[in-house]
């Protein structure tokens, strides 16, 4: 399918779909969250992905939703529109893994993206920041939710009251991504996780993506019920007895998602 402001490559079960609008540091316009929901969900329903990445350019992941496309809108506007809701709902049904490559500014809407993401590995450029207060805003998709769970109210407060930018460095103490890596090195790392998640299990891997992201949603003990059941579940599938077999015989498991 051809997309105005995504590049999407597949390759090695791996779909990698790069933000693209330079011109406006890959702000988040309407077009692009459209085009980027549409293109997750065509990669989580293909034969050919196991893994995605998302990730924008050395300067910027992303800067943020289009402040020149929301600055004429009215609360009937978006409201009526409920910007953004769609394409994040979207994303959020993704069932496969998603891993954000974070590079330069990731801001607003584009940390908040980033988080949408099942992980996140930021170069040693990376910038994370909730800057939409010096906009008279506020964070309208998890800068104000996710970030709190991911690093705590502290540092999540004083980045939304102030809207200072976290450098890699505190982000990756935070909690905030998993892994710090130079620049140069970002996608051959992302790449290289991604092709890994590939190899496994898709059901597991999915069950992994649900069952941790559920530990948000619920209690501990809810949480432990649900993993003990995708547990167990896993027991009735091809691909379990494979993978122990493999580990008896010395021998790289091939598993076929059954
Ligand atoms: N929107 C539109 N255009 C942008 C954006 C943006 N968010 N960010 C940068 N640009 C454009 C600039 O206007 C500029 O265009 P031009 O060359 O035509 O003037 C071009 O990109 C390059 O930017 P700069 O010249 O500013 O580059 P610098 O290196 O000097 O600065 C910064 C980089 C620090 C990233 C700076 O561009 C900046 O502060 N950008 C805005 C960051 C920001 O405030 N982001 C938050 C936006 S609000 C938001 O994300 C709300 C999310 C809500 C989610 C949806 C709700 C449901």
């Amino acid at each position: 399918m051809a997309y105005e402001t995504i590049i999407v490559e597949i390759e090695d079960y791996v779909a990698t779909i790069r933000l693209n609008r330079p011109e406006a540091l890959n702000a988040l316009n309407a077009k692009l969250m459209d085009e980027l929901s549409r293109a997750l969900a065509e990669a989580d329903r293909s034969d050919k992905v196991r893994c995605m990445i998302v990730t924008g350019s050395e300067k910027a992941f992303a800067a943020g939703a289009d402040i020149k496309e929301m600055s004429e809108k009215s609360f009937t506007d978006v409201y009526l529109d409920n910007l953004f809701t769609g394409p994040t709902e979207k994303i959020m049904a993704v069932r496969k893994p998603i891993i954000a490559a974070v590079s330069g500014y990731a801001l607003g809407g584009g940390c908040e993206l980033a988080m949408l993401c099942d992980f996140i590995i930021a170069a040693d450029t990376a910038k994370f920041g909730q800057p939409e207060i010096n906009l008279g805003i506020v964070a309208g998709i998890g800068g104000t939710q996710r970030l709190t769970r991911f690093v705590g109210k502290a540092k999540a407060m004083d980045m939304n009251l102030t809207g200072r930018f976290m450098d890699a460095a505190e982000a990756e103490r935070s909690g905030l991504v998993s892994r710090v890596v130079p620049a140069a090195k970002l996608m051959a790392e992302a790449t290289g996780a991604a092709k890994k998640i590939a190899e496994k299990s898709l059901l597991a891997t999915m069950v992994v993506k649900e069952a941790v992201n559920r530990s948000y949603e619920t209690t501990l003990r809810e949480g432990l019920l649900f993993e003990r059941q995708t547990f167990y579940s896993l027991f009735a599938t091809e691909d379990q007895k494979e993978g122990m077999a493999a580990f008896l015989e010395k021998r790289e498991p091939q598993f076929r998602d059954k």
